[in-house]
């Protein structure tokens, strides 16, 4: 029988290597694998929990809540709650931050977190996706609950951060000190095996994910990105478009074959479509630790603090060299 490296047993491993390490963010990362398993159960048997289609509400962002949406907050929190470890919660589901018990048993983290991203094709059965991210709170627990201000910090400050994609497997990502590990979802016994160790993106354009139906309202930076994958260059001959209009499919599957994914500000979302606390910050961290970056086209995603939870950012993340070319356009003087 193959060496099966569980997540549990990974999780184990690698705090060995910090001898400082407390273990809880080793339980921490296995509450949110508990809830990418749960999550994966009712997304695999959507059509037959008659969970599919809109609860009949409206979020924060004026998007139709899908049940699916709402199970997935619900779950997470459910998994969250109770460990000890998290003093509050920011989710693109709720208009506030959720503020867990405080007190003696109030945790020394915060988790942010998109309960299902691309929620819009969980009806058309396309992969989609859980993105998530751990700070350290930064106000005093002695001070009381957390605060909006727990979450205002750059994603440079990020403990951990990764994403779960509900495909035809599941897989749970996530990036730690520099690392990128992948663990693909064994429905027989559900345990996460590790199938992608120390995960590197390899520096080639495979794949360009934009949606181009926008592209009359682009500015010079994903213009230019746009003719220069289509253009004779060399480093483009092998490269193909590739936009699944689920963030999580499309970042995951240019992690593993290398790509650049860009969803620029144009006449519909004037500060861009995509929210920097809970997707743009977590998504970051992970493809600039298997070498890759992501950027507005002006700055530098984990350079960025946001100044409210629901923040939307331009983005730009995958291969350096299509970062710098989009950034190169972005900046100069038009
Ligand atoms: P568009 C899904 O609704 C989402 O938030 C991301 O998952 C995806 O990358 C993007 O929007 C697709 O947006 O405007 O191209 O349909």
């Amino acid at each position: 029988m193959s060496e099966l490296v569980t997540i549990h047993r990974h999780l184990i491993e690698a705090q060995a290597a910090h001898p400082e390490a407390s273990g809880e963010l080793s339980s921490l990362l296995g509450s949110i694998a508990l809830a990418a398993k749960i999550i994966s159960r009712n997304v695999n048997k959507a059509g037959l929990l008659n969970v599919l289609g809109g609860t009949g509400d409206v979020n924060v962002q004026g998007e139709r809540v899908m049940k699916l949406d709402d199970l997935a907050n619900e779950t997470l929190k459910a998994c969250l709650r109770y460990n000890g470890l998290v003093a509050g919660i920011a989710t693109e589901e709720d208009d506030d931050i959720v503020v867990l018990p405080s007190g003696p048993a109030s945790g020394k983290y915060v988790v942010f977190y998109d309960p299902l991203d691309g929620s819009s094709n969980i009806d058309a059965n396309i992969p989609i996706g859980t993105i998530w991210g751990i700070y350290q709170r930064t106000t005093p627990a002695h001070d009381g609950p957390v605060t909006a201000a727990d979450f205002m910090q750059p994603g440079s400050a990020l403990v951990a951060s990764g994403y779960a994609i509900y495909g035809s497997s599941t897989m749970f990502v996530y990036a730690a000190g520099g690392v990128v590990s992948g663990f693909t979802l064994d429905p027989e016994y559900g345990e996460f095996i590790l199938s992608h160790p120390n995960i590197e993106t390899p520096d080639q354009c495979k794949c360009y994910s934009m949606n181009e139906r926008n592209s009359e309202d682009w500015g010079p930076g994903p213009t230019a990105l746009l003719a220069a994958v289509k253009s004779t260059s060399p480093r483009y001959q092998g490269s193909t478009a590739r936009y699944v209009g689920s963030l999580v499919a499309d970042v995951h599957r240019n992690l593993l074959y290398g790509g650049i994914f860009v969803y620029p500000e144009d006449r519909k979302s004037k500060g861009g479509k995509l929210r920097l606390l809970y997707e743009a910050i977590p998504l970051a961290y992970v493809v600039e630790a298997a070498g890759g970056t992501a950027s507005t086209g002006r700055e530098r995603i984990l350079d960025m603090v946001p100044t409210h939870i629901h923040q939307r950012v331009p983005l730009c993340i995958g291969n350096s060299a299509e970062v710098e070319l989009y950034e190169r356009h972005s900046t100069e003087p038009t």
